[in-house]
């Protein structure tokens, strides 16, 4: 597997000197985030962002993400002109030499906590998501605030969108991706570009907005419609760990050759709908780590990975979930594992 590492470009206060420095690692995930969502990401400035990190001996082995519009989501009429753009974007991509890229499918919202610095027993903190709270939260009010989001809208009437989706059903959406993945997978084989959707963090349904990408048999039918090696999956051990109903060992299995990355991080479920981020370790979290490492590399999987959302630790502050100590400890722990794993296969 290729240790990666997520850096948000150079506002980023985790430099790529700093993320050089952690053993064994090869890889940057990024993107480009000033282009709105739809645009087509110029040639020129994929370059330039390889080149920067190519110059640190790093190698920027994956896109995350390339933001799906909102009316792709919403499967308005105009549609075509944004998915018209993003097969250009894939096929900038590839001129680049860049063959992963991940994106998501959740309306509105990306990824979504209730705190962003909830206190863990060790002092350090982490991020939080607790049903009740979310379910008093107005997301018209201004009061979710969560800096590592990708920009999957921006111009947008919120107030209008949300409206928009209250007639969009769980099967219209599912049908909406299916449409998007039967004109984009195409584009991807020709270019040789392996797309891998996102899991819909937390995975149910939140704000009364449908989301999908939330279990394996939605996953399943969704790598079948369109039975592509280049339709894939970006494998996020939290999202999915986050309900206890999801046999991530399975989904795994099932989704034998068709996961493209990974996001290893972990989580304790706290309870119904509810869980906390911890470090990465097996004992600290609800997800086995060393469990889901195993099935990776028994099934096959030799792509990119990194460590996901880690805690502060040590004074460190910062964009939540991404600072350098505790995601760095936890690729230190991912190595040790697949070198363990590594070592024993090899006897
Ligand atoms: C959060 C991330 C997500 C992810 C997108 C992928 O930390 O895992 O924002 O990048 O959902 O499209």
């Amino acid at each position: 597997m290729e240790m990666s590492f997520r850096w948000y470009g150079d506002d980023d206060p985790v430099t790529l000197d700093y993320i050089k420095q952690i053993p064994g690692m090869k890889g940057i995930v990024s993107a480009i985030y000033d282009i709105p969502a739809g645009e087509v990401w110029p040639y020129e400035k994929i370059i330039e962002l390889k080149h920067k990190v190519e110059t640190k001996g790093l190698v920027l082995n994956v896109i995350e993400s390339v933001p799906v519009h909102e009316d792709i989501k919403l499967g308005r009429e105009n549609r075509m002109k944004w998915i018209e753009n993003y097969k250009q974007t894939l096929r900038n991509l590839a001129k680049a030499n860049i063959r992963t890229v991940c994106y998501n499918f959740m309306p509105v919202f990306d990824w979504t906590r209730s705190a962003l610095d909830a206190p863990l027993e060790d002092g350090s903190h982490s991020l939080l998501y607790d049903e009740e709270k979310i379910k008093d939260l107005d997301p018209l009010s201004g009061e979710l605030d969560l800096p590592g989001w990708d920009l999957s809208y921006q111009t947008e009437d919120l107030r209008k969108v949300m409206k928009e989706y209250q007639s969009i059903t769980e099967a219209d959406l599912m049908d909406h991706l299916i449409f998007f993945l039967k004109e984009i997978i195409p584009v991807a084989e020709e270019e040789d570009v392996l797309m891998a959707i996102h899991p819909d963090d937390p995975p149910w349904s939140i704000f009364g907005l449908p989301r999908v990408i939330i279990n394996e048999e939605n996953v399943v039918r969704m790598l079948k419609e369109v039975d592509s090696i280049h339709n894939g999956l970006t494998f996020c051990t939290g999202s999915y760990g986050a309900n206890p109903d999801n046999d991530l060992l399975s989904m795994i299995e099932a989704a034998k050759g068709r996961i493209h990355f990974v996001h290893a991080r972990n989580i304790k479920v706290t309870g119904t709908k509810s869980f906390q981020e911890t470090s990465h370790l097996t004992r600290d979290g609800s997800v086995n780590m060393v469990n889901v490492m195993q099935k990776l590399q028994e099934t096959g999987f030799t792509g990119p990975i990194r460590p996901d959302h880690g805690r502060m630790i040590w004074g460190e502050e910062g964009r939540p979930g991404y600072g350098l100590y505790d995601r760095a400890l936890g690729a230190a722990y991912l190595n040790g594992i697949l070198d363990t794993l590594t070592t024993e296969k090899e006897g």
